[in-house]
């Protein structure tokens, strides 16, 4: 049996976290629990790229063009929608959250989503830290996992090719 899976290491690889603007005080949150993340499970700091945006409506586009550029083993995708009294809420995070679906299956490197939707800004202000765990940090965490799965499927050896 060959199992493969990635490791939590991050020593070597390169990120870039893409960052929306919009509830800054909970993205900017948001952004230092990943960066945390990425440095305390071996990231240098020098391989960390910050990309801000204007809102969780824009972090697809930019996201795509961060993966595409090749200079990245992980993508993040960071933002805080936080229902307001109007129907925007909905049409803002499905359109994010489908963006960041579709980026993903295209790209060549990994990519997390570390995007809250939540109801209300203390709920959002809990998961970026407070009393809830940081959603940074744990897109962080699955992108080093999920870049090196990516590594490891790509030396797998094919059947029958064994070297032994
Ligand atoms: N952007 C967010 O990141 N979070 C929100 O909660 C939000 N709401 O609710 O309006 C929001 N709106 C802005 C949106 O992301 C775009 O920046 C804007 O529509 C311009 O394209």
């Amino acid at each position: 049996m060959n199992v493969y899976e990635g490791s939590l290491v991050a020593t070597g690889l390169r990120f870039a976290v893409v960052v929306a603007r919009f509830n800054s005080l909970v993205t900017e949150q948001l952004l230092a629990g990943a960066v945390d993340a990425l440095r305390r499970h071996g990231a240098d700091e020098a391989a960390i790229d910050v990309y801000r945006c204007p809102g969780t409506f824009e972090l697809p586009a930019l996201l795509k063009r961060a993966a595409a550029s090749g200079r990245y083993d992980g993508v993040l995708a960071l933002g805080a929608v936080i229902r307001g009294g109007t129907p925007h809420f909905e049409y803002v995070a499905a359109e994010a959250t489908k963006g960041v679906g579709v980026v993903s299956l295209e790209a060549g490197c990994a990519i997390a989503m570390g995007i809250l939707t939540c109801d209300t800004m203390e709920q959002a202000l809990e998961r970026a830290g407070v009393k809830a765990g940081n959603k940074g940090a744990e897109a962080a965490v699955a992108a080093i996992e999920q870049a090196n799965v990516f590594k490891a499927a790509a030396g797998a050896v094919r059947p029958g090719k064994r070297s032994e």
